[in-house]
């Protein structure tokens, strides 16, 4: 096998939608979409592997890189395109056309225990939304037996902090600013109410 098909087989790709570009309409248009997820988390995937050809993380898994290139200052490119590929794929999942309602009954158990209500618990997620200052990423998390919201800045994840993610949303202005322009609490809130894929956490409940 010659080089070129060696970086090619071990090359990260960027994984399909799980719906259409226009399915998130009217809450998020399909032009945020389209640059979104086909330039902007695609530039991330292209760049980390360019930035990762040659290395000693060519052919390691994506959970693995952010793993071993957090909190190392040199490798910090690495771990930022790595750790963004990885957070926007658990995005687009954490949205669904059909999302918002009602979580199903074990995790809304959970939601009860942590929050006291789920109302009270969106209420959370929207406040550490909006006061995240600058770009990051607004999550639902599982600690031990107990759910937190907490928000990581830029790149950053929860998956170095020990914890599990269950949800995300991305509070870079991209993900926002064509439709929402600085209104990201009215986005965030439509995101909740309407996107948000309480299925897909009681799937990621461990
Ligand atoms: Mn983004």
């Amino acid at each position: 096998m010659n080089q070129a098909s060696i970086a090619s087989t071990s090359a990260h790709i960027l994984p399909p939608l799980p719906y259409d570009e226009n399915a998130l309409h009217p809450v998020i248009s399909s032009n945020t979409i389209g640059f979104h997820y086909g330039k902007h988390h695609q530039g991330y995937v292209d760049h980390l592997n360019k930035l990762i050809a040659g290395t000693v993380y060519a052919e390691l898994p994506l959970e693995t890189i952010i793993a071993e290139t957090a909190n190392k200052g040199d490798q910090i490119e690495i771990f930022r395109n790595a750790a963004q590929a990885w957070n926007h794929t658990f995005y687009w999942k954490s949205l669904n056309p059909k999302g918002g309602g009602e979580p199903p009954a074990q995790l809304k158990q959970k939601i009860e225990a942590s929050f006291g209500s789920v109302d009270q618990c969106k209420e959370k997620w929207a406040a550490a939304a909006t006061s995240q200052f600058g770009s990051g990423w607004a999550w639902l998390v599982q600690e031990s037996d107990q759910l937190k919201i907490v928000k990581t800045a830029n790149a950053n994840s929860p998956l170095t902090h020990r914890m599990t993610p269950l949800l995300t949303i991305d509070l870079w202005e991209h993900a926002y600013y064509l439709d929402y322009q600085h209104r990201r609490a009215d986005y965030v809130n439509a995101v909740l109410d309407k996107l948000i894929n309480w299925q897909f956490a009681a799937e990621n409940l461990s």
